[in-house]
Protein backbone atom coordinates (compact mmCIF):
# COMPACT_ATOMS: atom_id res chain seq x y z
CA UNK A 1 0.00 0.00 0.00
CA UNK A 2 1.65 3.55 -1.02
CA UNK A 3 -1.00 5.76 0.21
CA UNK A 4 0.31 5.52 4.37
CA UNK A 5 -1.96 2.69 5.36
CA UNK A 6 -0.62 -0.71 6.55
CA UNK A 7 -2.55 -3.95 4.92
CA UNK A 8 -4.41 -5.93 7.53
CA UNK A 9 -3.78 -9.21 6.32
CA UNK A 10 -0.99 -9.59 4.07
CA UNK A 11 1.66 -12.98 2.45
CA UNK A 12 4.10 -13.86 4.67
CA UNK A 13 7.03 -13.12 3.47
CA UNK A 14 8.19 -16.92 3.77
CA UNK A 15 5.75 -17.50 1.32
CA UNK A 16 5.75 -17.31 -2.60
CA UNK A 17 3.12 -15.08 -3.90
CA UNK A 18 1.82 -17.80 -5.63
CA UNK A 19 -1.46 -19.91 -5.82
CA UNK A 20 -1.21 -23.02 -4.32
CA UNK A 21 -2.40 -26.35 -6.10
CA UNK A 22 -4.77 -27.48 -2.85
CA UNK A 23 -8.04 -28.13 -3.32
CA UNK A 24 -10.82 -25.72 -2.33
CA UNK A 25 -11.36 -25.78 1.34
CA UNK A 26 -8.14 -28.00 2.52
CA UNK A 27 -6.22 -26.84 5.48
CA UNK A 28 -2.93 -27.26 4.09
CA UNK A 29 -3.05 -23.75 2.61
CA UNK A 30 -3.64 -22.24 6.36
CA UNK A 31 -1.15 -24.49 7.39
CA UNK A 32 1.43 -23.54 5.73
CA UNK A 33 0.56 -19.57 6.32
CA UNK A 34 0.61 -20.62 9.81
CA UNK A 35 4.09 -21.99 9.55
CA UNK A 36 5.22 -18.97 7.61
CA UNK A 37 3.99 -16.43 9.58
CA UNK A 38 5.58 -17.79 12.74
CA UNK A 39 8.91 -18.00 10.73
CA UNK A 40 8.49 -14.58 9.69
CA UNK A 41 7.63 -13.39 13.54
CA UNK A 42 10.49 -15.14 14.61
CA UNK A 43 13.07 -14.06 12.04
CA UNK A 44 13.98 -17.01 10.45
CA UNK A 45 13.58 -17.18 6.91
CA UNK A 46 17.86 -16.91 6.23
CA UNK A 47 17.85 -20.08 9.22
CA UNK A 48 14.80 -21.84 8.78
CA UNK A 49 15.15 -25.50 7.14
CA UNK A 50 11.94 -26.85 6.47
CA UNK A 51 12.08 -30.97 5.56
CA UNK A 52 8.78 -31.63 3.42
CA UNK A 53 6.87 -35.00 3.15
CA UNK A 54 5.30 -37.42 0.52
CA UNK A 55 1.76 -36.75 -0.18
CA UNK A 56 -0.29 -33.82 -0.91
CA UNK A 57 2.17 -31.08 0.58
CA UNK A 58 4.89 -32.53 -1.12
CA UNK A 59 4.84 -29.66 -3.26
CA UNK A 60 5.22 -26.96 -0.70
CA UNK A 61 9.20 -26.65 -1.42
CA UNK A 62 8.20 -24.03 -4.24
CA UNK A 63 5.48 -22.40 -1.88
CA UNK A 64 7.93 -21.47 0.74
CA UNK A 65 11.02 -19.44 0.15
CA UNK A 66 12.88 -20.77 2.98
CA UNK A 67 15.46 -23.65 2.14
CA UNK A 68 13.79 -26.65 1.78
CA UNK A 69 14.20 -30.12 1.24
CA UNK A 70 11.82 -33.22 0.22
CA UNK A 71 12.36 -36.21 2.58
CA UNK A 72 11.71 -39.44 1.19
CA UNK A 73 7.91 -40.89 2.34
CA UNK A 74 7.80 -40.52 5.81
CA UNK A 75 11.50 -39.64 6.91
CA UNK A 76 11.22 -36.46 7.33
CA UNK A 77 12.76 -36.35 11.12
CA UNK A 78 15.29 -38.75 10.35
CA UNK A 79 16.42 -35.99 7.50
CA UNK A 80 15.38 -33.05 9.86
CA UNK A 81 17.70 -34.91 12.48
CA UNK A 82 20.80 -35.03 10.15
CA UNK A 83 20.48 -31.54 9.46
CA UNK A 84 20.17 -30.38 13.20
CA UNK A 85 23.46 -32.00 14.37
CA UNK A 86 25.09 -30.79 11.21
CA UNK A 87 23.77 -27.42 11.30
CA UNK A 88 22.77 -26.77 14.74
CA UNK A 89 22.34 -22.75 14.09
CA UNK A 90 19.77 -23.89 12.54
CA UNK A 91 15.66 -24.10 12.96
CA UNK A 92 14.69 -27.21 11.20
CA UNK A 93 11.28 -28.36 10.71
CA UNK A 94 9.33 -30.94 9.46
CA UNK A 95 5.66 -31.21 7.91
CA UNK A 96 4.02 -34.26 7.16
CA UNK A 97 0.49 -35.43 6.81
CA UNK A 98 -0.66 -38.29 9.17
CA UNK A 99 0.16 -41.09 6.45
CA UNK A 100 3.48 -40.05 6.17
CA UNK A 101 3.86 -39.78 9.82
CA UNK A 102 1.89 -42.13 11.51
CA UNK A 103 1.65 -45.18 8.91
CA UNK A 104 5.01 -45.26 6.71
CA UNK A 105 6.92 -42.66 9.28
CA UNK A 106 6.19 -44.29 12.87
CA UNK A 107 9.35 -44.90 13.88
CA UNK A 108 11.32 -41.85 12.50
CA UNK A 109 9.28 -39.76 14.68
CA UNK A 110 8.95 -41.96 17.58
CA UNK A 111 12.67 -42.33 17.65
CA UNK A 112 13.36 -38.25 16.81
CA UNK A 113 11.51 -37.73 19.94
CA UNK A 114 12.91 -40.24 21.94
CA UNK A 115 16.34 -39.15 21.31
CA UNK A 116 14.81 -35.32 22.06
CA UNK A 117 15.94 -33.72 18.84
CA UNK A 118 15.70 -30.10 19.35
CA UNK A 119 13.88 -30.32 15.53
CA UNK A 120 10.16 -28.97 14.88
CA UNK A 121 7.46 -31.23 13.80
CA UNK A 122 4.37 -30.55 12.38
CA UNK A 123 1.47 -33.04 11.92
CA UNK A 124 -1.32 -32.55 9.30
CA UNK A 125 -3.88 -34.66 10.77
CA UNK A 126 -6.87 -34.97 7.71
CA UNK A 127 -7.66 -38.93 8.47
CA UNK A 128 -7.25 -39.65 5.28
CA UNK A 129 -4.28 -40.73 2.45
CA UNK A 130 -5.58 -37.39 0.49
CA UNK A 131 -2.51 -37.33 -2.53
CA UNK A 132 -3.27 -40.86 -3.54
CA UNK A 133 -6.78 -40.98 -4.04
CA UNK A 134 -8.65 -40.89 -0.49
CA UNK A 135 -7.46 -44.12 1.31
CA UNK A 136 -7.81 -45.15 5.06
CA UNK A 137 -4.77 -44.07 6.95
CA UNK A 138 -3.77 -45.14 10.34
CA UNK A 139 -6.01 -42.09 12.02
CA UNK A 140 -8.98 -42.93 10.01
CA UNK A 141 -12.39 -42.92 11.96
CA UNK A 142 -13.79 -45.77 12.92
CA UNK A 143 -16.85 -46.35 10.34
CA UNK A 144 -15.50 -43.81 8.13
CA UNK A 145 -16.01 -44.09 4.14
CA UNK A 146 -12.65 -44.56 2.10
CA UNK A 147 -11.90 -45.72 -0.81
CA UNK A 148 -10.17 -49.00 0.53
CA UNK A 149 -13.07 -49.06 3.04
CA UNK A 150 -16.28 -48.22 0.88
CA UNK A 151 -18.46 -49.33 4.06
CA UNK A 152 -16.60 -47.56 6.72
CA UNK A 153 -13.78 -48.63 8.84
CA UNK A 154 -14.57 -51.43 10.88
CA UNK A 155 -12.45 -51.62 13.93
CA UNK A 156 -12.07 -56.02 14.09
CA UNK A 157 -10.59 -55.72 10.87
CA UNK A 158 -8.69 -52.53 10.67
CA UNK A 159 -8.12 -51.67 14.58
CA UNK A 160 -8.96 -48.36 15.54
CA UNK A 161 -7.03 -44.56 14.75
CA UNK A 162 -3.75 -44.18 16.15
CA UNK A 163 -3.44 -41.21 17.99
CA UNK A 164 -0.10 -39.65 17.51
CA UNK A 165 0.34 -37.06 19.90
CA UNK A 166 -0.98 -38.63 22.79
CA UNK A 167 1.74 -41.35 21.77
CA UNK A 168 4.31 -39.10 21.76
CA UNK A 169 3.55 -37.24 25.08
CA UNK A 170 4.43 -40.83 26.69
CA UNK A 171 7.72 -40.54 25.17
CA UNK A 172 10.03 -38.90 28.12
CA UNK A 173 12.11 -36.71 26.04
CA UNK A 174 9.32 -34.87 23.96
CA UNK A 175 9.58 -31.34 25.24
CA UNK A 176 5.75 -29.78 24.05
CA UNK A 177 3.04 -31.44 22.29
CA UNK A 178 0.04 -29.92 21.30
CA UNK A 179 -3.25 -30.31 19.28
CA UNK A 180 -4.56 -27.40 17.51
CA UNK A 181 -7.16 -27.24 14.82
CA UNK A 182 -7.91 -25.05 11.43
CA UNK A 183 -11.57 -25.51 11.24
CA UNK A 184 -12.38 -21.71 12.26
CA UNK A 185 -10.92 -18.54 12.84
CA UNK A 186 -10.72 -18.75 16.55
CA UNK A 187 -9.11 -22.49 16.67
CA UNK A 188 -6.92 -20.73 13.45
CA UNK A 189 -5.34 -18.25 16.21
CA UNK A 190 -4.91 -20.83 19.13
CA UNK A 191 -2.82 -22.90 16.08
CA UNK A 192 -1.30 -19.98 15.39
CA UNK A 193 0.34 -19.88 19.06
CA UNK A 194 1.46 -22.91 19.16
CA UNK A 195 3.48 -23.21 16.16
CA UNK A 196 5.13 -19.83 17.08
CA UNK A 197 5.89 -21.70 20.80
CA UNK A 198 6.86 -24.91 18.91
CA UNK A 199 9.61 -22.60 16.91
CA UNK A 200 10.44 -20.81 20.16
CA UNK A 201 11.08 -23.66 21.56
CA UNK A 202 13.91 -25.03 19.27
CA UNK A 203 14.85 -21.75 18.81
CA UNK A 204 15.37 -22.10 23.35
CA UNK A 205 17.34 -25.34 23.00
CA UNK A 206 14.37 -27.53 24.96
CA UNK A 207 14.14 -30.21 22.53
CA UNK A 208 11.46 -31.97 20.53
CA UNK A 209 8.28 -30.12 20.17
CA UNK A 210 5.12 -31.27 17.61
CA UNK A 211 2.23 -29.86 16.83
CA UNK A 212 -1.02 -31.69 15.16
CA UNK A 213 -2.94 -29.52 13.04
CA UNK A 214 -6.71 -30.77 12.47
CA UNK A 215 -7.17 -30.09 8.64
CA UNK A 216 -9.80 -31.00 6.38
CA UNK A 217 -9.44 -32.92 3.17
CA UNK A 218 -12.85 -31.70 1.40
CA UNK A 219 -11.59 -33.93 -1.46
CA UNK A 220 -10.92 -36.89 0.12
CA UNK A 221 -13.64 -36.84 2.29
CA UNK A 222 -16.25 -36.18 -0.84
CA UNK A 223 -17.60 -33.38 1.34
CA UNK A 224 -18.27 -29.53 0.29
CA UNK A 225 -15.59 -27.36 2.09
CA UNK A 226 -18.23 -25.87 4.52
CA UNK A 227 -19.66 -29.50 5.28
CA UNK A 228 -16.00 -30.97 5.70
CA UNK A 229 -15.65 -28.02 8.73
CA UNK A 230 -18.57 -29.35 10.24
CA UNK A 231 -17.56 -32.90 9.95
CA UNK A 232 -13.89 -32.36 11.23
CA UNK A 233 -15.59 -30.44 14.71
CA UNK A 234 -18.20 -33.33 15.06
CA UNK A 235 -16.25 -36.16 13.92
CA UNK A 236 -12.18 -35.53 14.07
CA UNK A 237 -12.30 -33.58 16.93
CA UNK A 238 -14.24 -36.54 18.89
CA UNK A 239 -11.35 -38.65 18.65
CA UNK A 240 -8.55 -36.66 18.58
CA UNK A 241 -9.39 -33.94 21.27
CA UNK A 242 -7.72 -30.60 20.84
CA UNK A 243 -5.65 -28.89 23.96
CA UNK A 244 -2.14 -29.49 25.22
CA UNK A 245 -1.08 -32.90 25.77
CA UNK A 246 2.56 -31.86 27.16
CA UNK A 247 4.73 -29.28 28.34
CA UNK A 248 7.75 -30.71 29.79
CA UNK A 249 9.10 -27.12 30.99
CA UNK A 250 6.01 -26.39 32.00
CA UNK A 251 5.50 -29.65 34.04
CA UNK A 252 9.02 -28.74 35.29
CA UNK A 253 8.14 -25.32 36.60
CA UNK A 254 5.28 -26.19 38.98
C1 LIG B 1 7.66 -45.31 -0.21
C2 LIG B 1 6.33 -44.80 -0.70
N1 LIG B 1 5.23 -45.50 -0.40
C3 LIG B 1 4.01 -45.06 -0.81
C4 LIG B 1 3.91 -43.91 -1.53
C5 LIG B 1 2.55 -43.44 -2.00
N2 LIG B 1 2.05 -42.31 -1.26
C6 LIG B 1 2.23 -41.05 -1.69
S1 LIG B 1 1.50 -39.92 -0.72
C7 LIG B 1 0.89 -41.12 0.30
C8 LIG B 1 0.03 -40.79 1.49
C9 LIG B 1 -0.21 -39.36 1.70
O1 LIG B 1 -1.12 -39.16 2.74
P1 LIG B 1 -0.84 -38.16 3.92
O2 LIG B 1 0.54 -38.33 4.44
O3 LIG B 1 -1.93 -38.34 4.92
O4 LIG B 1 -0.87 -36.72 3.25
P2 LIG B 1 -2.04 -35.93 2.52
O5 LIG B 1 -1.86 -36.22 1.06
O6 LIG B 1 -3.36 -36.41 3.07
O7 LIG B 1 -1.76 -34.52 2.88
C10 LIG B 1 1.28 -42.39 -0.13
C11 LIG B 1 0.89 -43.64 0.52
C12 LIG B 1 5.09 -43.20 -1.83
N3 LIG B 1 5.07 -42.04 -2.51
N4 LIG B 1 6.30 -43.67 -1.41
S1 LIG C 1 -6.81 -34.19 -1.63
FE1 LIG C 1 -7.28 -33.40 0.43
S2 LIG C 1 -5.29 -32.95 1.40
FE2 LIG C 1 -4.96 -33.15 -0.82
S3 LIG C 1 -5.11 -31.05 -1.62
FE3 LIG C 1 -7.13 -31.98 -1.85
S4 LIG C 1 -8.23 -31.41 0.03
FE4 LIG C 1 -6.04 -31.06 0.41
Amino acid sequence: MNDGRRAVVQRPQSLEPLATHYCPGCGHGTAHKLVAQAIDELDLQEIAIGCAPVGCSAIMPRYFDVDMILGPHGRAPAVATGFKRALPEKIVFCYQGDGDMAAIGTAEIIHAAARGENITCFLINNAIYGMTGGQMAPTTLIDQVTTTTPLGRVKERAGSPLRMSEILATVDEAAYVERVSVDNPKNIRKAQKAVKKAFQYQMENRGFSMVEILSPCPTGWRMSPTDSRAWLVENLMEVFPLGLLKDKWEEQAT
